[in-house]
C-alpha cells in the first residue's frame, strides 16, 4: 500500500510524489492538504467581495448577519458569485476562439506566413453550414467571410444571434433559447454585460442573474465551436491515431519538451519545427527530439500528430520532478505558477509564450504569428541546450506508460459508422440505443480537482458505465486520464465493456479498417472540443427525431476544477442534459440556487446538475437518468 494512494490513482505520479518527498519539495497535493480545513463561507457560496465593504459572510442566525452590508441576501451572492466563474471561463474558451479566427483571417490575407489553410474541405463545410456562399471562390475568400463571420459573434452590436449557435444547434434549443431570452448575440457583450449584472447594487433577483449567466455559457460554446471549427481548418481535422501517455514517455535519450495549455497555434508549430530540428538534437548526443503534451494544448497535438501525453492537471509538477523535462513550453490556462519554482531544483526550463501569460523568472519567448516558425525553433534550441545540463543524479522515471488510441474528432467517428450505414451513419448509433444494445453515450470531460484522489473518479465512473454498456466519448483531462490509465485501447473494451458494448464497438471493429481495435472510450480531443460533442448530440437528436432533452446522453466532469468547466457545464444544462460533477459546488449555502440548478432547471431546459462525490453513486445517477431517458423514448415510438 503506497502512502500516497489517497492522493492518486496513478502509480507513475505516487513514484513520482515518493520522488518529491525524498527531496523535499511540496507539490500541489500537499498544498491540497495545507488547505484544509476549508472557510465554510466560501466553500458554499456566501462569501461577498464583490464591493470593497466586503468580504461580507452570511451568518444564518446573527441578526444583521443574515445580509451583506448591503442587504444582499444569500441566493444573490450565490447567485452572482456562480455566473461570475461562468464568465471567467467563457472569457477564457471564447479568447482562445477569437486568436485562432483572427491568425484564420490573417492567412487568408496573406500574413502569417507561417501557417496555412490546411484542411480546405473542412472550411468549405463549415462556410456552408454558416450561409457563406463558397462556388467559385478562392480559398482565401471564404477563408477571410467564415473568419469574418467568427469575429463578429464576439461583438455583434444588433440583437441577432451568434452565428455558430444559430447554425449548428436543434430547431428545439434553439427555439427554446430565443424564449427564455438567453440566445448570446454577442460573446464578449455578453460577458460585460453579466459583469455588470452582478456589479455591486444592480441585479439581486438570483433567477434573472442565472438566465444570463446561462446566456454567457453559450456565448462560451459559440466561442468553442468556432474555436475547434478554425483549428481544424488551419491545423486539420483530427483522424484516429495510435499514441501513448504518462510519464514514462519521457525519454531519457531524447531532449523533451513538453507542450502545456490550451491554445495550439504555437504548439502545433513547435511539433512541425521539431520534425525538421532532429539533427540538432543530435549534434549534443541526444537521439532526437522527444515532444508530449500536459493538459489541452497536449490533446490538441495528440489529436492531430499523435504526440504522446506526458500527464494531466494535476501531475503537471511530476513531469518535471523526472529530471528529464529539458522544457515545458506553455501558452494559457491550467499552468501552475508552482512550475517555475520547480524547474529551479531541476535543469528545466519554464518557457512562456503569451502577452497575457507569463510567469516571473521563466523564458518569455513572446508569440508572434508573423515569425511563428522562427519563435518555435528559439525555443527549441534553447531545449536542445538545456539537455546539456541534465544532471543524471537527479533522474528518476517512472517506467510506466500506456498505449493510447485517440484522434476521435465527429468526422472521424461518422467515418467508422459510415461503413455500415453510408446513408445515415449516425444512426449506426441511435439504432443501437434504440434496440437495447447500448445504454446510450456518456461523455467525460474536465480537469483534477485535488479535493478528491487525482483520477480515480474519471476511472471508476467510467469503468462502471463500461460495464453497463454505455458508449463513452471524452474531452479535456478526463480524456487524458483514460489516457495515463490504458482505457483508451483495444484490450479495455475487453477487460471492461459489457456485452452490449462489447458487441457494438466489436461491430464497428469489424468495418473500421483502421490498424488497430478501437478503445474503449473515444478521445474527442481538447475542452474547446467539446462542442464536437455537443455536434454529436445534435445529431442523435435530429436522427432520432427529438430535441437533445430527450436523448440518452449525459455529461460528467468527474473532478472538475477550472471556472471553463463551470461555463461546459452549464451549457450542457441548457441543452438539456444531466451533467455530473465530482465535487460539491460552492452554492450550497443558498437552498434556492442550489435547487435552481440541481432541480428547477430540469423543468426549463431537461438538463440539470448531480453532484455527487462519491464516484460508485455517481455512476449509478448517471445510469438512471440514461435509462429515464430511454423509458420514456419507448413508451413515446
Ligand atoms: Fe484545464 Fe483543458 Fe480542466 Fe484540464 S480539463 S484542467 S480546464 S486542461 Ni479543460
Ligand atoms: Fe457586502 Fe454587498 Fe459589497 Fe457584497 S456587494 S461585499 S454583500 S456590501
Amino acid at each position: 500500500m503506497s502512502e500516497f494512494e489517497k492522493s492518486t490513482v496513478d502509480p507513475a505520479a505516487r513514484e513520482m510524489l515518493g520522488k518529491a518527498k525524498k527531496i523535499g519539495y511540496l507539490t500541489t497535493f500537499e498544498r491540497a492538504k495545507a488547505q484544509e480545513p476549508r472557510c465554510a463561507f466560501g466553500n458554499t457560496g456566501i462569501c461577498c467581495r464583490i464591493c470593497m465593504q466586503g468580504p461580507c459572510r452570511i451568518i444564518p442566525k446573527k441578526p444583521g448577519a443574515n445580509k451583506g452590508i448591503c442587504g444582499a441576501a444569500d441566493y444573490t451572492i450565490v447567485a452572482r458569485n456562480t455566473v461570475r466563474l461562468i464568465a471567467g471561463g467563457a472569457a477564457a474558451h471564447s479568447d482562445h476562439g477569437r486568436h485562432i479566427a483572427t491568425t484564420v483571417l490573417h492567412v487568408a490575407e496573406g500574413h502569417a506566413k507561417d501557417y496555412k489553410i490546411n484542411d480546405t474541405a473542412k472550411l468549405m463545410k463549415v462556410a456552408q453550414r454558416i450561409g457563406i456562399a463558397t462556388e467559385g471562390k478562392p480559398v482565401n475568400e471564404v477563408a477571410k467571410e467564415v473568419a469574418s463571420a467568427a469575429l463578429l459573434d464576439f461583438g455583434r452590436l444588433d440583437s441577432s444571434p451568434c452565428t455558430w449557435l444559430e447554425t449548428t444547434l436543434t430547431e428545439g434549443r434553439r427555439k427554446k433559447f430565443k424564449d427564455t431570452t438567453i440566445m448570446t448575440s454577442s460573446i464578449n457583450g455578453s460577458i460585460a454585460e453579466l459583469l455588470h449584472q452582478t456589479h455591486m447594487g444592480v441585479d439581486s433577483d438570483p433567477v434573472n442573474i442565472i438566465f444570463n449567466g446561462l446566456k454567457v455559457a453559450l456565448g462560451d460554446l459559440d466561442g468553442e465551436y468556432l474555436a475547434t471549427d478554425l483549428s481544424d481548418v488551419l491545423f486539420g481535422t483530427p483522424t484516429p491515431t495510435v499514441s501513448e501517455a504518462n510519464l514514462g514517455v519521457l525519454d531519457p535519450e531524447m531532449v523533451n519538451i513538453c507542450v502545456h495549455g490550451h491554445n495550439p497555434l504555437l504548439s502545433q508549430m513547435v511539433v512541425d519545427v521539431a520534425r525538421q530540428m532532429q539533427d540538432e538534437a543530435k549534434a549534443v548526443g541526444a537521439k532526437g527530439i522527444k515532444l508530449s503534451g500536459i493538459c489541452c494544448t497536449g490533446n490538441e497535438v495528440l489529436m492531430r500528430a499523435g504526440v504522446a501525453i506526458a500527464t494531466n492537471f494535476a501531475t503537471q509538477e511530476l513531469a518535471i520532478m523526472t529530471g528529464l523535462v529539458d522544457a515545458v513550453v506553455v501558452d494559457v490556462q491550467c499552468i501552475m505558477p508552482s512550475l517555475r519554482s520547480l524547474a529551479e531544483c531541476f535543469h528545466t526550463k519554464i518557457i512562456t509564450t503569451m502577452p497575457i501569460s507569463k510567469i516571473p523568472g521563466a523564458y518569455h519567448y513572446e508569440f508572434d504569428e508573423e515569425h511563428a516558425a522562427e519563435s518555435a525553433k528559439a525555443i527549441i534550441r534553447l531545449a536542445i541546450d538545456t539537455y546539456k545540463l541534465r544532471d543524471a543524479k537527479k533522474i528518476e522515471r517512472p517506467d510506466l506508460k500506456n498505449k493510447v488510441i485517440a484522434g476521435f474528432s465527429l468526422e472521424a467517428i461518422l467515418d467508422i459508422f459510415s461503413k455500415i450505414n453510408p446513408d445515415r451513419p449516425i444512426s449506426v448509433l441511435t439504432d443501437a440505443i434504440k434496440a437495447g444494445e447500448i445504454k446510450g453515450v456518456a461523455l467525460f470531460a474536465g480537469c483534477n480537482n485535488l479535493k478528491g484522489t487525482h483520477n480515480e473518479n474519471h476511472l471508476e465512473i467510467a469503468k462502471q458505465m463500461a460495464a453497463n454498456d454505455v458508449f463513452m466519448i471524452a474531452t479535456g483531462c478526463a480524456g487524458q486520464a483514460y489516457a495515463m490509465n490504458g482505457l483508451l485501447t483495444p484490450e479495455a473494451v475487453e477487460a471492461y465493456a459489457g456485452p452490449g458494448l462489447k458487441a457494438f464497438i466489436g461491430r464497428l471493429n469489424a468495418k473500421a479498417d483502421l490498424t488497430t481495435g478501437l478503445p474503449l472510450i473515444f478521445h474527442m480531443g481538447s475542452c474547446v472540443d467539446n462542442s464536437r460533442t455537443v455536434a454529436l448530440l445534435t445529431m442523435m437528436a435530429n436522427e432520432m427525431g427529438v430535441d437533445t432533452p430527450q436523448v440518452p446522453f449525459v455529461a460528467s466532469a468527474p473532478e472538475p476544477m477550472s471556472e471553463k468547466a463551470v461555463a461546459i457545464g452549464s451549457w450542457f444544462v441548457a441543452m438539456g442534459i444531466p451533467v455530473h460533477i465530482g465535487v460539491i459546488a460552492p452554492v450550497t449555502g443558498s437552498d434556492l440556487v442550489h435547487g435552481v440548478v440541481t432541480q428547477i432547471a430540469k423543468d426549463v431546459f431537461g438538463g440539470h446538475f448531480i453532484m455527487e462525490t462519491d464516484h460508485q453513486k455517481a455512476g449509478e445517477k448517471l445510469l438512471a437518468a440514461l435509462n429515464e431517458r430511454n423509458w420514456k423514448l419507448r413508451i413515446h415510438n
